[in-house]
């Protein structure tokens, strides 16, 4: 057998293997210390305008608990006396919590940032995502404790989407068995992109489909990086966003309000969503509810429809490879059989991904919620606060 046909029975061998050996997959480490409840590190601030907000939201009835920050712009959660912290809920049902998805890079840890006024939490540098875990960061707004859940986006450049899923399904698993509900999610896209790719339209696609179109109301999608683009500019795409990438998500209920980088438009976005009635996302309900292995979800069918495209896609390009590779060999060019070798193993290795999470999606359907929920605890990742 000559070394090319030696490879592709490799990739054969690989797609036999499916459902039964997960040794190929790789999983980027979580780092549960920056996400257990106990190392969330309490911060809490208020504004006027979140005073003013309090009437609102039921200010009257505040949580005495609840400590009044000393100035406007308190940042620093080492004002607050640590006797304080002690004092505020692990989870009161009048807490709020809000999740904040988006590409990777469009500006979602930034804006829990602006929002908490969280200094330590991981913002990107480059064009590699930077959140590879679910982080939570609290404040209070409106008299209210308001949770933040930060998650990595689709199409990440280290997670796969299947991981990236799992992830989400994970903590929301967990939030889930814990009765935690959502109050709302804010759905961040960055204006700088001069045309919507199709790696924001799958996302955004992800977003519907884990949220559930019945939940929609509760959403609100908004557009960071402003200062990026002139103020033409920012107008046109901000109306074409409206009109064209958005307009099925706007029409099914979502809103659209605009955030322009700063601490109190963050604040003001957050404050609309505080006050909405907790519910559970679809695929809450789909998991927890109807008991639905993840793959048997709206999002994780999603995934699958996708794995699937990407298999078969992936083996008609090998084959055609392969039949190159064997032309090339009898011709004996040795520089370019060469160069399609190397080109044929890196295909190699996109499929034994594909292969790999598919995989994932078929072990996960063996898990139960509880061993799901179980899991993530015994993983010390319980960041369900
Ligand atoms: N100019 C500008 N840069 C921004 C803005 N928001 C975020 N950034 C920058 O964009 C980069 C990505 O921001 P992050 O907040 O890490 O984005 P993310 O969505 O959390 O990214 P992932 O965690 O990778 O999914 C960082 O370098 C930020 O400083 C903004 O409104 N304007
Ligand atoms: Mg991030």
């Amino acid at each position: 057998m000559t070394k090319i046909e030696d490879e592709f029975t490799e990739f054969t061998m690989v797609e036999s293997l499916d459902g039964r050996d997960d040794s190929t997959s790789t999983v980027s480490p979580l780092t549960p210390e920056s996400t257990h409840p106990q190392h969330v590190q309490q911060q809490v601030n208020e504004t006027a305008d979140d005073q003013s907000s309090n009437l609102a939201y039921g200010g009257s009835d505040l949580p005495e608990i609840i400590p009044q920050a000393e100035d406007d712009e308190s940042t620093d959660y080492f004002k607050i006396p640590k006797s304080l912290y002690k004092k505020i809920p692990k989870w009161g049902n009048k807490d709020v919590l809000i999740a904040v998805m988006g590409m990777t890079g469009s500006g979602k840890t930034t804006f829990i940032s602006k929002v908490t006024g969280r200094t330590d939490l991981k913002i990107g540098h480059g064009l590699t995502s930077c959140t590879q875990e679910i982080q939570v960061a609290e404040t209070v707004l409106g008299g209210r404790v308001v949770r933040f859940v930060d998650t990595p986006g689709f199409s990440d450049t280290y997670l796969s989407d299947t991981e990236v899923l799992e992830m989400i399904a994970d903590y929301l698993a967990a939030a889930y068995s814990k009765d935690m509900r959502l109050s709302g999610l804010i759905y961040l896209h960055p204006i700088s992109e001069n045309r919507v790719t199709h790696h924001a339209t799958k996302n955004l696609e992800m977003f519907r489909k884990l949220t559930g179109n019945e939940n929609l109301k509760n959403v609100i999608l908004t557009a960071s990086m402003w200062d990026k683009v002139s103020p033409e500019e920012r107008e046109r795409r901000e109306t074409e966003l409206q009109n064209k990438f958005w307009k099925l998500t706007l029409m099914l209920g979502a809103k659209y309000i605009r955030y322009d980088g700063s601490v109190q438009s963050a604040k003001n976005i957050a404050l609309k969503l505080v006050g909405n009635t907790p519910f559970y996302l679809k695929l809450q309900e789909e998991m927890g509810g109807d008991h639905k292995a993840l793959r048997d979800t709206a999002a994780g069918k999603e995934i699958m429809a996708e794995i699937a495209q990407m298999k078969e896609q992936h083996q008609k390009e090998l084959t055609d490879m392969k039949e190159m590779m064997l032309r090339t060999a009898a011709e004996e060019n040795r520089v370019v059989t060469t160069a399609l070798e190397e080109h044929y193993k890196e295909m190699l290795r996109s499929m034994e991904r594909t292969l790999a999470d598919e995989r994932r999606m078929n072990e996960d359907a063996v898990k139960s919620l509880t061993e799901r929920i179980n899991a993530l605890e015994n993983k010390g990742f319980c960041a369900v606060m």
